[in-house]
């Protein structure tokens, strides 16, 4: 595998680094394909409880799609860098453990679509964000026409994408692009300590709230109650909710088995 993505795991947390500083961490097909490649494997390790995502350097998340890769490309290779693109963040939000991204500066185009692909979202207090490709003649390609959206409301989202303006930190707390923001020194340090308690949680809980949540918001309010319904009676036939509950009467922690 290239190193166009770090990843480190420790007490089943992993984080990803994408690791282009020099470009601002503009995402190619190499970003991509080593994304992918990641994801796919974290799909299938049970140990892994979060994923955290961040930008090499102190300047940016990720500052788009490689525009310099972009601006030659055929049709053809065009059609496949998009598929691509919407393959690998679907992927991403389909994890089963929650995702969250921590934005350690520009975070654009491209860069802000693999945010809104991310479950939760931290910034550094010098983050901006913004989906600028109206400049570039291109609207966004990976899916911020409509994750943007969803998670902002239609107006503000269509008023980002028209105008390519940039949000800053303060700004983009304000409007839901993030949860909290915190001093750029401290981001990722803060961003772990809040994904280990993550993996700290009932493992088969925190995927299943995850689960439900992402299927209810795409189904009308009645079936996704009926959804979570569902989950909550299915928790009952795992060990961990046993386990979580015996623990509370027992005034001990919980040792959860995964289970
Ligand atoms: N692509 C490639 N290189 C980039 C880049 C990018 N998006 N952003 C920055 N860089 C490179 C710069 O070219 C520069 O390289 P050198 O000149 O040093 O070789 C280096 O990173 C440092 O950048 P600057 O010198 O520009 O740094 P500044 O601090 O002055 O400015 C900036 C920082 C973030 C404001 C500026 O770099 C900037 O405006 N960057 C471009 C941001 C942008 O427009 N992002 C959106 C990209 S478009 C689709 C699929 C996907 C998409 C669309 C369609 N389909 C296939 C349909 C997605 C599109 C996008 O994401």
């Amino acid at each position: 595998m290239t190193d166009a993505v770090l990843a480190n795991i420790e007490g089943g947390l992993l984080t990803l680094t994408i690791n282009r500083p020099k470009a601002l961490n503009a995402l190619n097909s190499d970003v991509l394909a080593a994304l992918e490649a990641h994801i796919d494997a974290c799909s299938t390790d049970s140990s892994i409880r979060c994923v955290v995502i961040t930008g090499a350097g102190e300047k940016a998340f990720v500052a788009g799609a490689d525009i310099a890769q972009m601006s030659q490309l055929t049709p053809g290779e065009a059609a496949h860098f998009a598929a691509l693109g919407h393959a690998v963040f679907t992927k991403l939000a389909k994890l089963s453990v929650p995702v969250i991204a921590a934005v350690n500066g520009f975070c654009l185009g491209g860069g802000c679509e693999l945010a809104l692909a991310c479950d939760i979202v931290y910034a550094s207090e010098t983050a901006h964000f913004g989906q600028p490709e109206v400049k570039l003649g291109l609207i966004p390609g990976f899916g911020g026409t409509q994750r943007l959206a969803r998670r902002i409301g239609e107006m503000r989202a269509l008023e980002l994408v028209v105008t390519g303006r940039m949000v800053r930190a303060d700004e983009a707390k304000q409007i839901g692009l993030c949860v909290d923001t915190f001093p750029a020194d401290a981001l990722l340090a803060r961003v772990t300590k809040i994904a280990g308690t993550i993996a700290k949680r009932g493992p088969v809980a925190v995927r299943l709230a995850k689960r439900v949540q992402r299927l209810g918001v795409e189904a009308p309010l009645a079936v996704a109650n009926a959804f979570e319904a569902e989950a909550f009676g299915n928790l009952f036939d795992t060990a961990d909710a046993r386990e979580g509950m015996t623990a509370f009467l027992e005034k001990r922690d919980a040792a959860f088995g995964n289970r």
